[in-house]
């Protein structure tokens, strides 16, 4: 377990059906620290990339109309293990397969409209935090929070 950052991304329809808010707030409130946020629309040559690794799979152009179709909320989350428990607050890919308590489990049904996005390993999401960030848009800072949240 160390300090990590995780890109998460609030999908175009997490932030059409107004949960940038409530997603927000699942980390900050389990403490992690937000280092980095904008809204922005990608272009579709940015979005083959940020999912290369599944160019092969038949809903990869599906997945990346999605990706299209509105604005993204892109954030980068810092902390113990974030990448991991990223993961696990939001939930199963398959929504319908996602335990109820966490993002996809509590706002979402069909995979195609999942809405949310996070790294799967600390080495994707160094790459995933570059191809979305620009350098000096992810911030360092102490937060008045910590020795509260680690002992
Ligand atoms: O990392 P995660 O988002 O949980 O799943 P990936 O296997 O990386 O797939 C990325 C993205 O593709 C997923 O969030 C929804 C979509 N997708 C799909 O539409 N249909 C599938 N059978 C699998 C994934
Ligand atoms: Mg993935």
């Amino acid at each position: 377990m160390s300090t990590e950052q995780t890109f998460i991304a609030i999908k175009p329809d997490g932030v059409q059906r107004g949960l940038v808010g409530p997603i927000i707030s699942r980390f900050e409130n389990r403490g992690y620290k937000l280092v980095a946020l904008k809204l922005v629309s990608p272009s579709k040559e940015h979005l083959e990339t940020h999912y290369a690794d599944l160019k092969e799979k038949p809903f990869f152009p599906g997945l990346v109309q999605y990706m299209l179709s509105g604005p993204i909320c892109a954030m980068v989350w810092e902390g113990r293990d974030a990448v991991k428990t990223g993961r696990t607050l939001l939930g199963a890919t398959n929504p319908l397969a996602s335990a109820p308590g966490t993002i996809r489990g509590d706002f979402a049904i069909d995979v195609g409209r999942n809405v949310c996005h996070g790294s799967d390993s600390v080495e994707n999401a160094k790459k995933e935090i570059a191809l979305w960030f620009k350098e000096g848009e992810v911030l360092s800072y102490q937060s008045h929070s910590a020795a509260w949240i680690y002992e």
